[in-house]
């Protein structure tokens, strides 16, 4: 028995493929970036800084030029995940570090979460991370 495929029907199997692979890439790309905390602790109250790193997992390099576009801060750690306190972000000091200033109204853990677009990458990196305000 022979089976003939129709030319079109190669074409679509042929750029089908193809999306599969760029979008496998993607995916990828994205889960070799992830924020890590310069500091795990951070004092309570006004004027706290915070501050992660960026790197990429394959080379251990810190990755400068992100576009952080999300980031919540909540004590969901701690059971309260209504609990939040506002961030925003302040200038980097180092290439790859990037900084944010909030008041941490409360002792204990907070999830530092975190959305970014790295340049050249397709997807987004999405990290959570805990850091503890102490007194
Ligand atoms: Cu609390």
């Amino acid at each position: 028995m022979r089976l003939i495929l129709p030319a079109r029907a190669l074409g679509a199997a042929l750029i089908a493929l193809t999306i599969g692979a760029a979008a496998t890439k993607g995916r990828a790309d994205v889960k070799d970036f992830e924020f890590r905390l310069v500091n795990q602790t951070a004092k309570k109250g006004p004027g706290a800084v915070i501050d992660v790193r960026l790197i990429r997992k394959s080379t251990g390099k810190p990755v400068p030029d992100a576009v952080i576009f999300a980031t919540r801060l909540d004590m969901s750690p701690e059971g309260m995940p209504t609990m939040t306190t506002p961030i925003e972000p302040l200038p980097s000091t180092e290439p790859g570090v990037y900084r944010f200033k909030t008041d941490f109204s409360m002792e204990g853990s907070w999830a530092l979460s975190l959305s970014a677009k790295v340049q050249g990458e397709t997807g987004t990196v999405e990290n959570k991370l805990v850091i503890k305000a102490v007194p």
